[in-house]
Order: C-alpha cells, then sequence, then structure tokens
C-alpha cells in the first residue's frame, strides 16, 4: 500500500448477526476465534444490525437481539479494552462506501452467491438488500484496511467476492484498499444442525431440537446432543460425506477440546459415550459464558457505553478511509 503507515500487527475484522440467538456453531466457527485474534492482532468486531435487516425483523425483537448478542460475545471473551466492538449502524460510513461497492460488483457476481440462492428460495419475501448483501458486506470489511477475516466455511464466497471487488476497483482507481484474506478454522468451521447434518446450524432457521443456543439450559443441551441423528452402523470415524451425523459430533468434541476431528474419533467404539463425552464438553465450554453473560445482562448501560466508545474507535479508522475512496472515485471532498 503505498504512502500509508506501516502497520506492525495485522488488523482483523469480522462481523456477525443480530439475526436470531448465538448458537454454538457461531461460537465455535467464528467468535472463539476471535477471542484468540484480539490478544495478538488489532482486532475489530461488528454486530452487523444492517445486515439483518435485510429480511424483515420485527422491531422489537432487532432491538433486543443486538443488545443481547453484543453482551453475549463480551460473555464469550471479546474484550473491549484490548478490542473494537461495535453496531455497524452506529458508523454510518458502512452503509456510505455499501454503495461504492455497488457500483463496482456486477449483478452476475451477485447472482452467482450461494446464500442469496438459499435464503431467497426459503422466503416470501425477498429484498433488493439481500441480493446486495454482500457489497455491504465487502464494505464491512475493506473499511478498516483489514488483513485477515476469521469467518466460518459459509461466508467463503463471500470472503472471496470482498476480495474481488477490492482487486477491481484499486484496478479502476489507483491502490486504494488493502484485499483481505479469510481465515476459515481447521475444526469447527461447519457445526451442522444436530437432527439434519447435512444442514449447517444457523440462527434463522428454525430447529429447535437441531440448535444448541450458547444460553439454552445446560440440561436441555445434553438432552439434543444426546439426540443427535447419528446412522446404523455403529462404528465410530470421521467420514462426513458418509458420516454426517458423527462427524459432526466428532468436530464438536475436537473444536471444545482442541484437537482434530480424527484424534477426537480415537477410542470411541459406540455412539453413547461419544455422546456423553460430547455434551459434557459442549456445557464446560458454555457455562462460564452463561454465568458471566448473566452479570452483564444486569448492567444494560454499561454494555451500551462500550459499545459507544466501540463506534468511536472504529469511525476514526473508517472515516479516513471512506475518504480516500470518495477521492479515488471522483467525488468532491466534503
Ligand atoms: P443466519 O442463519 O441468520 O444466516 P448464522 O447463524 O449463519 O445466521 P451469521 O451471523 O451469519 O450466523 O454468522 C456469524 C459467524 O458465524 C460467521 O463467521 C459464520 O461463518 C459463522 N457460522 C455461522 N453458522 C455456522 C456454523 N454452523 N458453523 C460454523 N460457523 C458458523
Ligand atoms: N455475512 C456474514 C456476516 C458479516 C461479516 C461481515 C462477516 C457481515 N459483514 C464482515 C465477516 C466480515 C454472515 O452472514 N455470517
Amino acid at each position: 500500500m503505498p504512502g500509508y503507515a506501516v502497520a506492525l500487527v495485522a488488523r482483523v475484522f469480522s462481523g456477525i448477526q443480530p439475526s436470531g440467538a448465538l448458537h454454538l456453531g457461531n461460537l465455535l466457527g467464528a467468535v472463539r476465534n476471535w477471542v484468540e485474534d484480539q490478544h495478538t492482532d488489532d482486532s475489530i468486531f461488528c454486530v452487523v444490525d444492517l445486515h439483518a435487516l435485510t429480511v424483515p425483523q420485527d422491531p422489537a425483537t432487532l432491538r433486543t437481539a443486538t443488545v443481547q448478542l453484543s453482551q453475549l460475545l463480551m460473555a464469550s471473551g471479546l474484550d473491549p479494552a484490548i478490542c473494537t466492538l461495535f453496531v455497524q449502524s452506529h458508523v454510518p460510513e458502512h452503509a456510505e462506501l455499501s454503495w461504492l461497492m455497488e457500483c463496482t460488483v456486477s449483478f452476475g457476481e451477485l447472482r452467482r452467491m450461494t446464500q442469496f440462492k438459499d435464503k431467497s428460495d426459503r422466503s416470501e419475501f425477498v429484498s433488493a438488500a439481500l441480493f446486495t448483501y454482500p457489497a455491504l458486506m465487502a464494505a464491512d470489511i475493506l473499511l478498516y484496511d483489514t488483513d485477515r477475516v476469521p469467518v466460518g466455511d459459509d461466508q467463503r464466497q463471500h470472503l472471496e467476492l470482498a476480495r474481488d471487488i477490492a482487486g477491481r476497483f484499486n484496478g479502476r482507481y489507483g491502490d486504494t484498499f488493502v484485499v483481505p484474506e479469510a481465515a476459515i478454522p481447521r475444526a469447527g468451521a461447519r457445526v451442522m444442525d444436530l437432527q439434519n447434518p447435512t444442514a449447517k446450524m444457523s440462527k434463522s432457521l428454525e430447529s429447535p431440537l437441531g440448535t444448541v443456543y450458547v444460553l439454552d439450559e445446560l440440561r436441555d443441551i445434553e438432552r439434543k446432543i444426546k439426540r443427535a441423528v447419528t446412522d446404523t452402523d455403529g462404528e465410530v470415524r470421521y467420514d462426513p460425506s458418509n458420516k454426517p451425523g458423527v462427524s459432526n459430533l466428532l468436530s464438536i468434541l475436537a473444536a471444545c477440546t482442541g484437537r482434530s476431528p480424527e484424534e477426537a474419533a480415537a477410542g470411541y467404539s459406540q455412539y453413547g459415550p461419544l455422546k456423553a463425552d460430547t455434551a459434557e464438553a459442549v456445557v464446560e465450554t458454555l457455562r462460564p459464558i452463561q454465568s458471566r453473560y448473566s452479570e452483564l445482562a444486569d448492567d444494560p448501560a454499561e454494555s451500551a457505553r462500550l459499545l459507544a466508545i466501540g463506534a468511536e474507535r472504529a469511525r476514526e479508522v473508517a472515516g479516513p478511509v471512506l475518504d480516500r475512496a470518495r477521492a479515488a472515485v471522483g467525488l468532491l471532498p466534503r
């Protein structure tokens, strides 16, 4: 990058939608890695409320979900003293850069996004914003000169598109944006629904028995894992295409205990003990998060204060990058 200060540490950015309750997939695929990154890199995390609006939302529910998700991120270990945590709509630069991104991405590129195909197939009302969603996501990332974007596997295609948009913009207008890399974890990148292990665990799919929510009662979590769909061949082996249910349990156990799924499989010859150990590992992962959350939820003024500080810090970075992009395309300074 010409003319900009050389960063000593990498800049990390990621986002999560307040589109429903935080679940185990979000935690293992994304949030846990953010908690690690904040100790080594200049880390910025965002509750992407504007993204949630791409599907119809009840206003009161969205408000509550935004507060709850922010508090849950803090309870999961994001520390506003060492990372920047904010709400997307508090930083208007996101919506503004998104317009420049929409003018840079092609209709054909957006049409190829599998998340749009999946979500539009499931919805009665398909907003224009659901279609242009990846342009807003590219704006989120590029606004912070981001080097690395830690996400779950489902975001791989959106990340590739953000890289293509950055490259095209730089090619057209001269070097403006850092081209980011995706960072997808080895274990936990794609936690599947416990009842339907060929579909990813998701906030917005109604699957109460198949989804482990971070705030579920611990005994319900145990019950859901013990009832998880497996198969009838009785062999414990990591083989996602032929044994999706068992492989999902192994991935969850591996991610919660810091091993690979293959390592986690060693020593099991029956599903019962595998389920019991997976349930225990998940419960022990979530227990401390739940207890920190209940303290944070008691003090909403404090989390609002921390989010306001986060938004202020985010704007200090985003403002100059937006100005750079505005100037590059030929908009007059204001
Ligand atoms: P929605 O169902 O509304 O699309 P979601 O559950 O997919 O929501 P997001 O807010 O879109 O959650 O994603 C937040 C982060 O969690 C992203 O980095 C995403 O890749 C990751 N993630 C989401 N679902 C899973 C999953 N099942 N396994 C691993 N990571 C996941
Ligand atoms: N599209 C993502 C959420 C998201 C995001 C981002 C992730 C919005 N902006 C920027 C990483 C970086 C999702 O649906 N999981």
